[in-house]
């Protein structure tokens, strides 16, 4: 996968404007509305059981976020979900918190299997819950344990059938046989809440104008490393405040150029 390919497809994101829904967490609405905004997408939020087929249909992506669900909402999910898969919108999903409560793990696996998901991103610890593996986990945050990310990404997409993607220190995305590492990103990421939410749903922006959904996730990941970075350079010393800002401003400034010569993105032999 070529650096070149994913410049392009970030310049395409932005020509493009895609509208992306989200059906997403009290917690990191705003900001998810900003960071897709800033990047060049055209994002909506809407959760009626009444309009959700009709608002997935004319989406480019479909984003669904279990951070702070409840039954209605997880009902708009599926109808959603069910109205994107019809009409060959992609759906994304993030389990947020899979594993940190039975009802969060029932429903992230009742949404990979009543539904035709087109990518998954978790922590590790999410991602091995919803195939149903124990995996250590506190609240909405990655646990301690440790484990083969990359192994574990192949294993739960060819489990699921889908793209998997497993974020950290190093992100890996995996379809059933390729597998890549991304090294790019900052660890202040982790002060901030919703920058993997707001990654979701900037790889829906990016599956949204790109059908090869391993390499529009490999863009949307390089990218949104390589755009904190630039706003770490400026901000990291004064706090996750300033960063906060900075990200946004990165999310619209970082081109193809940055990712050229920041990128660092390797194929896994497994
Ligand atoms: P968690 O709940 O475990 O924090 P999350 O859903 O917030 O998960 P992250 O794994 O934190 O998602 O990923 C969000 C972004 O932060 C990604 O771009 C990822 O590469 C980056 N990131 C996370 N941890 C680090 C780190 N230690 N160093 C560099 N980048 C990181
Ligand atoms: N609680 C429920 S959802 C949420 C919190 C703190 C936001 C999680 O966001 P992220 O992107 O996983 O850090
Ligand atoms: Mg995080
Ligand atoms: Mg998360």
């Amino acid at each position: 996968m070529k650096l070149e390919s994913i410049g392009k497809l970030l310049e395409t994101v932005r020509k493009r404007n895609p509208l992306v829904h989200n059906i997403t967490n009290v917690v990191v609405t705003n900001f998810t509305a900003n960071g897709l905004l800033a990047l060049g997408a055209s994002p909506v939020m809407a959760y009626a059981e009444q309009e959700v087929a009709d608002m997935a249909k004319i989406a480019g992506a479909l984003v669904l976020n279990m951070g702070t669900l409840n039954e209605r909402e997880v009902e708009a999910m599926l109808i959603a979900g069910s109205s994107a898969n019809r009409h060959q919108v992609p759906v994304l999903f993030d389990p947020v918190g899979a594993g940190a409560t039975p009802y969060r793990t029932e429903t992230a696996q009742k949404i990979v299997r009543e539904l035709d998901v087109t990518l998954i991103r978790g922590n590790a610890a999410e991602i091995a819950n919803v195939i149903g593996e124990a995996w250590e986990i506190k609240g909405v945050d990655a646990g301690e344990a440790g484990g083969d990310v990359a192994t574990l990404a192949k294993a739960a997409a060819q489990k699921l059938k889908t793209v998997v993607a497993i974020t950290g220190k190093v992100d890996v995305i995996a379809d059933g046989s390729r597998v890549y590492a991304i090294h790019n990103g900052h660890p202040i990421l982790t002060k901030v809440t919703g920058t993997g939410c707001l990654l979701t749903s900037v790889m829906g922006a990016f599956a949204a104008v790109e059908k090869d959904t391993l390499l529009a996730g490999a863009a949307a990941l390089v990218t949104y490393g390589v755009a904190a970075q630039l706003a770490a350079q400026k901000t990291a010393d004064e706090g996750p405040g300033s960063f906060q800002i900075q990200f946004l401003n990165a999310l619209s400034a970082v081109t193809a150029d940055d990712v050229h010569r920041l990128g660092v993105i390797e194929q896994v032999g497994l």
